[in-house]
């Protein structure tokens, strides 16, 4: 076939939210680069200079989304987000197979310095940049000499070494079943998902996100105190952060200032790191080497057949066909039916919602974790390993709004709300849609809905990796 195709420009839409974003695609050389030139924009300048790095990262989305191994750089040069900048390093590669602007930035030692420092957990690239002010270059050093406070930190120093460790899908199908069984205990009936990169597919990951909901709108009041609470009770939990629910309503109109590096969103949640049992990463490790998809369902057979039983008799419960309910959602649509409230709508919930929060921030022991020292904890460290697990909860109202949110990518949401703005004068956030046209909010009780609301064509969670 010695067909000429057509130029990829002519199929590539604007938004990354309408374009295929696999796993694996077939430009890691020219995006491995590009990806680096961003990471090394992100960290040199500063955040009101984010646009240089979200630059390079368009230039990335784009070419991930290619169906075929870029190999001319005429096929992109009309691409609305492939700028100058970006087209040189692809043209460099095209002709030597690498950059050296990008060599040279990896050969960078503050560049160096600035990956290993903001990899710590809880630093970010101020810190990071006052620690190479120091003369350090180590994370030894930043252990000797960091006398910061923060929880984050000083346990992120203490286990460096295991949250540097990338998390199995084995281990998030682990913590999934763990959280599950302390969830049916504390809030029956809850739905959970698994979200973040491993809901996009990826076989690793730098944390677990678990966003939990309830089929009743105000079941969750004081729900997640009461889950860490019991995870707690089971020497689970090394440390962590609630935050309490900062949502309004005005805020889904409102035209919020988002961070730079992230979309902040209002929901109660718990951030925090827990223990998980070494065998659970080390039998996946071996399955990799022989079946790495089949691996999540085969890891967890205990976990996941008490789940099941457990699912069988609940109200929210995943396909009876499969061997497992690691997934709530088989068929959303039916699964997720919204029930009457029992409670009072109006000031009766918010009444229970303020003594909830009183409650919590008198018992503020869970915003400043005291489970031990994290270095003595470290240094009697016993079977387990630490990881990073971050536990959202939505009320139903919200819940598909949020599944779109965290299940990401960061790119993704970036331009499903440019997208929403710019080009169908709507406000999307993890909370809700916010349709200006009509003055009103769109409700969604599927993720399909969510799409079909900003009138674009479903994506599942493996294409949304921009
Ligand atoms: P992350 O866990 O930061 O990212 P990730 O899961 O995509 O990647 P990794 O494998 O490294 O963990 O965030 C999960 C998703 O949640 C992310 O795609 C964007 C979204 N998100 C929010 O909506 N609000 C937030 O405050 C954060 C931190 C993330
Ligand atoms: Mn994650
Ligand atoms: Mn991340
Ligand atoms: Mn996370």
């Amino acid at each position: 076939n010695n067909q000429v195709a057509p130029p990829v420009s002519a199929r590539i839409p604007d938004y990354a939210c309408q374009r295929h974003t696999p796993l694996q695609h077939h430009n890691t050389k020219f995006t491995d680069a590009l990806e680096i030139l961003e990471k090394y924009a992100d960290l040199r300048y500063d955040d009101q200079d984010y646009s240089r790095a979200l630059a390079f990262r368009r230039a990335s989305c784009v070419l991930k989304s290619l169906s075929r191994p870029l190999s001319r750089l005429s096929e992109i040069q009309n691409v609305t987000h492939i700028g100058s900048h970006s087209q040189k390093v692809i043209q460099e590669i095209l002709e030597d197979g690498t950059s050296e602007e990008v060599e040279k930035i990896c050969a960078d030692p503050w560049f160096q310095k600035m990956k290993l420092f903001t990899a710590i957990f809880g630093i970010g690239p101020a810190r990071a940049k006052e620690f190479i002010a120091k003369g350090w270059s180590s994370i030894q050093e930043v252990r000797d000499g960091c006398t910061s406070s923060d929880w984050r930190i000083q346990w992120g120093l203490a286990f460096h070494e295991d949250l540097t460790t990338p998390v199995t899908r084995a281990e998030a199908d682990y913590i999934l079943g763990v959280v599950r069984r302390h969830v049916d205990r504390v809030l029956p009936g809850a739905v959970m998902e698994l979200t973040g990169g491993f809901r996009r597919g990826k076989q690793t990951g730098h944390d677990v996100d678990i966003l939990i909901m309830h089929p009743l709108e105000n079941k969750i009041i004081g729900a997640l105190p009461r889950l860490l609470q019991s995870l707690q009770s089971h020497d689970i939990v090394l440390c962590g952060r609630h935050e309490r629910s900062t949502y309004h309503e005005e805020l889904l109109t409102q035209n919020t200032k988002l961070s730079p590096r992230g979309q902040l969103d209002h929901f109660e949640k718990w951030i925090g790191i827990i223990k998980v049992p070494n065998k659970i990463r080390i039998k996946n490790d071996q399955s990799d080497k022989t079946s790495s998809h089949q691996l999540g369902n085969n890891k967890c057979n205990t976990d996941m057949k008490e789940n099941k039983d457990k699912c069988e008799n609940r109200n929210f419960q995943s396909d009876k066909n499969t061997d497992s309910c690691k997934r709530d959602v088989g068929n959303e649509s039916v699964l997720y039916q919204r029930q009457e409230d029992t409670l009072d709508s109006g000031s009766a919930i918010s009444d229970s919602l303020e003594d909830v929060w009183e409650s919590l921030d008198k018992a503020s022991s869970s915003s400043s974790p005291s489970h031990g020292n994290p270095r003595e904890v470290k240094a009697s460290q016993g079977d387990w390993i630490a990881r990073r697990v971050d536990l959202i909860i939505s009320p139903f109202s919200q819940f598909f709004y949020a599944l779109v949110g965290w299940t990401g990518s960061k790119q993704f949401n970036r331009d499903a709300r440019t997208y929403a703005e710019r080009e169908m004068n709507m406000k999307l956030s993890s909370h809700g849609l916010y349709d200006f046209n009509q003055g009103k909010q769109l409700v969604a009780s599927s993720e399909r809905e969510v799409f079909d609301n900003l009138k674009l064509p479903y994506f599942e969670p493996q294409d949304r990796n921009c």
